[in-house]
């Protein structure tokens, strides 16, 4: 360690001798496969964070120049600086290195969305000629380091290959959800001054196709900063291509070559750009940065997926989330992995689509979404069984808490009861896992995210700003001291940054949601505070009491709110969607079962006051149940909903609308 770091660590004093032989054990930290060393790397991050970083980052990556000190950190401007002095391109990480061991291994692994198109193999090599030459086209077109790219691409390799190619010149990629409209679109390139846009001329979604190059026309109608737009032929429609600022990629491609020099990027240089809708306001645009949110990547991907040389990996989100980001492109790949990216959906051309690909490749590790594990487990099992699965190692979920229902189904049915599941709690903030199973390791709970990786130290505050110790307790989830790839700052707006994250309690990130900490340690995420409901005087998490209501065999998914209660000050409402089988019975029957439920589960206080069968219920795109919408319709504030750019099936909120009488 150098001088710098040690005086920034120096608080936390540790004793040279035992410092030693926690160093002679630190040769083996990046990849944690018992539970004692799970025990004793992490009290190693906790004695001496700056340490076991500086070990982590010092001996599994390539860097120009090494760092001057490891962590530098300001809790009053809410400001952190990672491995400063370093500089590094994360993409002679991703792939250069790889290319002389792994130069024929598959890279990523391209699965259409229609399953009679040839699949694509795409090996190390070709990936780092494919960047090279997508970074040399970026050039051509007048992009230089710093400026920020959005990108607009469905799930084609050219989305992985174009955000490595702005990495690969230093230019800050903003990637965009294909599922966005033109006006979500515009307002996120307009934050952010973006000079290039890349897209296709379309996508297939399922039986669909869409015409995304309309879309981007209709967004830069009012986006200025823009001055070409880069278009991928996916789906060979006609399209308009507007003269002196539209220009095809193929046609391009042709005129570069494929070797582009790997820029010298700083380890606090802006990476990328990733825009995360809050409940309130704009979407906000999460800074990361170059050398942290590397190291941290692809350390939690080694040990969240126990990732072995010729596994295949699968993450089934788009990589326009975070989830993409970090464990399609960068987690993987770092680690030299062969990662699948899918195209399409799990309905298309059937519900046996996931597990049909699963076969097809023997896909070792499986990383999805709680939403898509309820949606598959409503179908015919035999979408499942049709299909070897055997291949599994490893299953994931991330995105919102999973309830025991799900859980249970989907470590008996697709993992057979033999894969661990690691339920990943995490954010866009955080970019990468914060608190998850490490499988074989940490035995695994039914909606438990259990416990934290190394170098993260979660904490539950109370209401006071006071840490709540001790096990069996519940509060609001907060991170003591920085990790790697947290987020630098809202783009152009750090005062946001500060507001959101580090003024509800001193000195700590708040990460906007509830846990409790179980008997033993282990951490469960309640949901977001702002849907936590007060009745009679007790804090309910939403989380546990869907669970309950999803134990009922005839229910597939729920959803609860508050409405206010002359007498308990808040009052529960269901919405509540019935499997197939559910829906012909008795709705008056089914409340009450459902209600003696809750009152077993959790206790008759939690008991709902009005039930709504639904048909479905307002979610965003990547899954996230939006229960503002629900609870302005259900205040007689239905015409004050705001922005529904982010849902999925804006059509539910009318339905919910018809069937709800306001509470008033
Ligand atoms: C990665 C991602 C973040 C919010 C987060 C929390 C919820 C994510 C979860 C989970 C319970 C899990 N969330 N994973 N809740 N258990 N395993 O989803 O990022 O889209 O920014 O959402 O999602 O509420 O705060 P992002």
């Amino acid at each position: 360690m150098n001088q710098e770091s040690q005086q920034n660590s120096s608080k936390h004093s540790v004793n040279p001798e035992k410092l030693k032989s926690l160093k002679e054990l630190s040769k083996e930290y990046y990849n944690i496969d018992s539970l004692a060393k799970y025990i004793d790397v992490y009290r190693i991050s906790q004695t001496d964070p700056d340490d076991f970083w500086n070990t982590i980052a010092d001996r599994n990556f390539v860097w120009k120049r090494k760092w001057d000190s490891v962590l530098k950190w300001s809790p009053e401007k809410a400001e952190v600086t990672w491995f400063e002095g370093a500089q590094l391109n994360i993409t002679e990480n991703a792939i250069d290195r790889h290319l002389k061991t792994r130069g024929n291994k598959t890279a990523i692994i391209w699965e259409p969305n229609n399953p009679d198109e040839e699949a694509l193999y795409i090996s190390y090599s070709e990936l780092s000629e494919r960047v090279n030459k997508m970074a040399n086209v970026l050039k051509k077109n007048g992009v230089q380091k710093g400026d920020r790219v959005c990108i607009y691409l469905p799930m084609i390799p050219e989305l992985a290959i174009a955000t490595l190619a702005c990495a690969r010149i230093g230019a800050v990629h903003s990637v965009v959800f294909a599922g966005f409209s033109a006006s979500a679109l515009s307002s996120r390139i307009n934050d952010s001054n973006c000079r290039m846009v890349i897209t296709s001329d379309g996508s297939y979604r399922g039986s669909k196709s869409i015409d995304l190059k309309s879309i981007v026309d209709e967004a830069l109608e009012s986006t200025p900063s823009v001055d070409c737009v880069l278009v991928v032929k996916r789906i060979f429609s006609k399209v308009e291509m507007r003269k002196g600022r539209d220009v095809w990629l193929h046609e391009e491609l042709k005129q570069v070559n494929d070797t582009c020099e790997a820029e010298v990027m700083n380890a606090e240089d802006t990476l990328f750009i990733l825009y995360t809708s809050g409940s309130t306001g704009t979407p906000k645009g999460m800074v990361h940065t170059t050398a942290g949110y590397m190291v941290y990547t692809a350390f939690s991907f080694k040990n969240i997926f126990q990732y072995k040389e010729d596994d295949v990996y699968w993450c089934t989100a788009d990589i326009g989330w975070i989830t993409g980001h970090s464990y399609i492109v960068y987690g993987p790949l770092l680690n030299g992995a062969t990662t699948l990216m899918f195209e399409g959906v799990p309905s298309y051309p059937d519900y046996g689509r996931f597990w049909n690909i699963v076969e097809k490749y023997n896909v070792n590790q499986f990383y999805t979404a709680p939403t898509a594990i309820r949606a598959l487990a409503k179908q015919d099992i035999e979408f499942v069984n049709t299909y070897d699965l055997s291949s599994l190692k490893v299953l994931g979920s991330v995105g919102e808490p999973i309830n025991e229902e799900a859980w249970n189904w989907y470590y008996e049915n697709i993992g057979k009861r033999k894969c661990p599941i690691v339920d990943t709690w995490w954010q866009t903030e955080t970019g990468g896992i914060m608190i998850s199973p490490i499988p074989f390791v940490t035995p695994t709970k039914p909606t438990y995210a259990t416990l934290p990786l190394p170098g993260i130290q979660p904490s539950l505050m109370d209401d006071s700003g006071n840490e709540i110790q001790g096990n069996s307790v519940s509060g609001k989830l907060c991170i003591k001291y920085p990790w790697p790839s947290m987020a630098r700052t809202v783009y152009g707006n750090h005062q946001r940054y500060k507001d959101t994250y580090f003024s509800a309690f001193k000195d700590v990130y708040f990460t906007g949601d509830g846990a409790l900490r179980d008997e033993v340690g282990y951490y469960r995420i309640t949901g977001r505070v702002d849907d936590v409901i007060i009745v009679s005087g007790h804090n309910l998490g939403t989380a546990p009491i869907e669970d309950a209501i999803n134990e009922h065999p005839a229910v597939a998914e729920s959803a609860i709110i508050g409405f206010p209660h002359q007498v308990k000050g808040n009052a529960l409402a269901g919405f509540v969607i019935l499997k197939n089988e559910g829906e012909s019975r008795n709705k008056e029957n089914l409340s009450k079962e459902i209600n003696q439920l809750i009152a077993s589960k959790i206790g008759p206080i939690a008991k709902l006051d009005r039930i709504h069968f639904v048909s479905g219920l307002p979610k965003t795109r990547s899954g996230k149940i939006m229960r503002r919408i629900m609870r302005k319709i259900s205040s007689g504030e239905g015409n004050q909903i705001g922005d529904v750019s982010t849902l999925l099936d804006p059509s539910i909120v009318e339905e919910i609308k018809e069937k709800v009488q306001p509470f008033l």
